[in-house]
């Protein structure tokens, strides 16, 4: 749950569809399309509204493919994308064409008065002959009105989606393969290390700690993590995401341990009972020696409890109190999770506080 609110730096493959002429059928042909819109935090999944099935049915009217849907019921007990499809595969009897829209939208800030959305879209297509591809987008939408949600934000960007659309079904139509992302060579993964309570290389750094408590620190550190770099290897992965290891707030909050390092205090400094910044260039270097990567987490939704920036930065939060209603997009992006003093991100001393905190961390910028 807290790590939902941090950041991390990951590189995907988009766009791995080659660009195609316009397609147009010379015979008309069915089209299966399923649509499904997942929840953020709760309800059920639910289809768009229809101003998009509309601009997708014209899209693919356009290529001379006649739109038949799918009910949402057909795929929703799915959760990935691969067993959507097939599940859509399954009900689509003689259909010549499969077209799976997946999509989530998410509230990002609300600014001068307007609200920013992200509308976030995977579309699958293949012909019956098995040529597939697969096309995952985000498009940021402005809304003038808090009571426009998730299917305002969808309509605003049917236009674009409906493109995308098109260009999909152009590469699927022409029996274009999609290119082999990057990283399909060599199987990877990421190894996600709770530094606490991975392996204690050095007991010199410990200070207050015990494993006999469940909520206190147990003595981990990047030493440790050094040592043990062979073994996540041998398991198969190929970059290492370390739980927050930066300044924090070390004593327990209403009984709750701190170990877990989400209670940042200082993005630029390193927490010492987790090894300094030779430790840290030591283990960029062991990762590099084995061709593997490092994914740092920097907490860039809220501070930990008391810290000092508080103090020095008080006109750096949104202070709404803490939320009290999950389901409201605006309380979820401007209040306090469980309590956590919430960064004003919007503001732009915020921003490039937050920016530059991250780029200290860069390779080669640590000084
Ligand atoms: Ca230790």
């Amino acid at each position: 749950m807290r790590a939902f609110f941090s950041l991390v730096l990951i590189v995907t493959c988009l766009g791995c569809i080659p660009k195609v002429p316009r397609q147009r059928l010379a015979e008309r042909a069915k089209v299966s399309v399923a649509y499904i819109v997942d929840p953020g935090y709760a309800g059920q999944p639910f289809t768009p509204p229809d101003a998009l099935k509309k601009a997708i049915t014209a899209e693919l009217d356009d290529h001379n493919l006649e739109v038949v849907e799918v009910p949402l019921e057909a795929i929703s007990a799915q959760r990935l994308t691969d067993s959507r499809f097939d599940a859509l595969k399954k009900v689509s009897g003689e259909a010549p064409f499969v077209l799976l829209v997946e999509q989530r939208v998410h509230f990002f800030s609300q600014l001068d008065g307007r609200y920013r959305w992200e509308v976030a879209t995977t579309l699958t297509a293949a012909r019956a002959d098995g040529a597939r591809a697969s096309d995952p987008f985000e498009i940021p939408v402005i809304l003038l009105f808090d009571h426009e949600k998730e299917r305002e934000a969808i309509a605003a960007a049917a236009s674009d989606i409906s493109n995308r659309v098109g260009v999909l079904m152009d590469g699927v139509m022409a029996g274009a393969s999609p290119v082999p992302k990057a990283a399909a060579a060599r199987p990877s993964g990421i190894y996600f290390v709770m530094v606490d309570r991975f392996a204690n290389g050095d007991r010199s750094n410990d200070g207050a700690a015990s494993v006999e408590d469940p909520q206190g620190f147990h003595g981990g550190d990047l030493k440790g993590l050094i040592e043990h770099l062979d073994w996540i290897q041998s398991l198969g992965f190929d970059t290492v995401w370390l739980s927050p290891i930066f300044k924090m707030r070390t004593e327990k909050w209403h009984g709750f341990g701190a170990f877990h390092g989400y209670w940042t205090w200082d993005l630029a400094a390193l927490e010492p009972r987790f090894g300094g910044e030779l430790l840290l260039a030591q283990l960029r270097s062991e990762l590099d020696r084995r061709n593997m990567k490092l994914m740092l987490d920097l907490v860039l939704n809220h501070v930990g409890p008391d810290a000092p920036l508080l103090t020095s930065k008080p006109g750096w939060f949104h202070k709404r109190g803490g939320v009290t209603d999950w389901n409201d997009a605006t309380q979820l992006v401007m209040n306090d999770v469980h309590g956590l003093p919430d960064f004003a991100t919007e503001q732009d001393e915020v921003f490039a506080y937050l920016l530059g905190a991250a780029r200290r961390w860069l390779p080669g910028r640590s000084t």
